[in-house]
């Protein structure tokens, strides 16, 4: 009997290739409560897309001791001088941690911990962030170009985006001359 086999997906041009991934689109529409520039974003077409997820994952939702891995592709844009980003959520179960990992284009890693204190990590092809525990999480495209990054979770984390559609993060990112700043969201 062989016992070698062919692994169960692979990455292919920075996509998640393989049987079992579960693919998941944000678009323009889906977005409404999470950008700061609101009458920018009404006048955007809704069907615009943002991001993609594609995510493994090979154990039931809610599986301790498990792991899931997403592909997150952020296309470039802005609403109003804020830069395309993700929901952003805190894990449900908030003692989870994730890690990141920067794949193609420039991004930032925007985290909020629960006293709403907001700051964020540049990412890069290669770059590896530790997300800790209690942490809110958010990604931005702040390049021309596509910006992807991998992701790995615990099965039993959750999405808690309650939280953040509620409140928002305490800062936003916004697009000025030297580049991308972090400013407080008044
Ligand atoms: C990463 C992971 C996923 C998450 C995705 C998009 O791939 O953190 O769990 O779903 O980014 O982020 P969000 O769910 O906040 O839109
Ligand atoms: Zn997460």
């Amino acid at each position: 009997m062989n016992e070698i086999v062919a692994p169960a997906l692979r990455f292919e041009q920075q996509a998640l290739a393989g049987t079992g991934i579960v693919k998941t689109e944000r678009r323009i529409r889906d977005l409404g409560d999470i950008y700061f520039y609101r009458d920018a974003w009404k006048q955007m077409p809704g069907d615009e897309l943002v991001y993609e997820v594609e995510s493994y994952l090979p154990v039931a939702d809610g599986t301790e001791g498990g792991l899931f891995l997403g592909i997150t592709r952020i296309h470039p844009g802005k609403v109003g001088r804020e830069y395309f980003m993700t929901k952003g959520h805190f894990h449900k179960i908030r003692n989870r941690a994730e890690i990141y990992m920067g794949m193609e284009g420039e991004g930032m890693l925007i985290l909020m911990d629960e006293h709403r204190h907001t700051w964020a990590e540049k990412m890069f092809p290669g770059s590896l962030h530790y997300i800790h525990a209690n942490i809110a999480h958010r990604t931005a495209n702040t390049g021309n170009t596509v910006f992807s990054f991998g992701a790995v979770w615990p099965a039993d984390a959750g999405h808690d985006y309650a939280t953040i559609s509620e409140g928002g993060f305490s800062k936003i990112l916004v697009e000025q001359q030297q580049g991308p700043v972090l400013i407080d969201r008044i």
